[in-house]
């Protein structure tokens, strides 16, 4: 019986799951990337050791970045996903009528591999999607506006490829390139272990008008439960209320109002 046991960054935390069969390990150049086989949940893909996916609960980190913020915005046209170099976010925000969908992953290799271990995670082959390999903190400054802004990195913590990407500077870049009733989500790490640091990346985005923490579960992440940062020009999620035009298994306008609801020791944290 093989065991992996999953780092899952902290160095007093993990979470071991039972692997039936290695797939693949490589290094890229940015770091490493791994698929194993897991008797419990399915494919999984790690970063460095980091679980960011599995088959059987990426649905539910996917629809609770995506979705949130699709269904805030009136009309939303024109998406950017910094990171996502697996598809799953892309996948559920071409389930809206969007008109382009520009992804942007620093790690080419990240793509490759997800393409060939979960080929059916994402619809590669949909005209409205733009994938460009790039560091989207050098990617930005180029770009035009959009409606929609999802980050969908690794973890900013231990420094990795993705510590850039959680800086004042370039949030600020965010803010610049959102149209005006643009929003921005992020995955925020675990605020139960990591209360200073959720707190820190939540002092950078104070120059947003709106600004949210919002939450769902993750079995296969640390703790199970994930946060999520809503910031906006305009638009508040709060009192939104719309049911999706498709299936899907977590998001509903219940569980929409649910995740903006926090814990009390959440909500005395996060009230700006
Ligand atoms: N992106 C980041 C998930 C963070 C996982 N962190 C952790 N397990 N400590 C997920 C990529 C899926 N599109």
């Amino acid at each position: 019986m093989e065991l992996w046991y999953v780092q899952n960054y902290l160095k007093d935390f993990e979470v071991g799951l039972r692997v039936k069969e290695t797939l693949f390990v490589g290094k890229s150049r940015f770091q490493e990337i791994a698929v194993v086989d897991t008797y419990l949940y399915g494919k999984v893909l790690l970063l460095d050791g980091i679980v960011q996916l599995s088959e059987k609960d990426e649905f539910m980190y996917h629809e609770m970045l995506v979705h949130p913020a699709m269904v805030t915005h009136p009309q939303p046209k024109r998406v950017f996903i910094i990171g996502g170099g697996d598809g799953g976010a892309a996948r559920e925000v071409l389930k809206h009528p969007v008109e382009e969908v520009v992804m942007v992953d620093i790690d080419e290799e990240v793509i490759e591999v997800c393409q060939r271990f979960f080929p059916d995670l994402a619809p590669w082959h949909d005209p409205r999607l733009k994938v460009i390999v790039d560091d989207a903190t050098r990617y930005i400054a180029t770009a035009s506006q959009f409606d929609v802004i999802i980050m969908d990195s690794t973890d900013p913590f231990p420094r990795g490829v993705a510590e850039p990407l959680f800086s004042p500077r370039f949030f600020e870049e965010v803010y610049q390139h959102l149209t005006e009733s643009g929003v921005f989500v992020s995955q925020m790490e675990p605020p139960f272990f990591e209360e200073e640091r959720v707190e820190k990346l939540w002092s950078y985005l104070r120059h947003f008008p709106i600004l949210r923490l919002y939450w769902g579960m993750v079995p296969t992440y640390p703790g199970g439960v994930w946060s999520y940062i809503f910031a906006s020009k305009k638009e508040d999620p709060v009192n939104v209320e719309r049911s999706l035009p498709f299936p899907t298994r977590y998001y509903s306008p219940k569980i929409h109002q649910a995740a903006f609801t926090l814990p009390v020791f959440l909500e005395e944290l996060f009230k700006r």
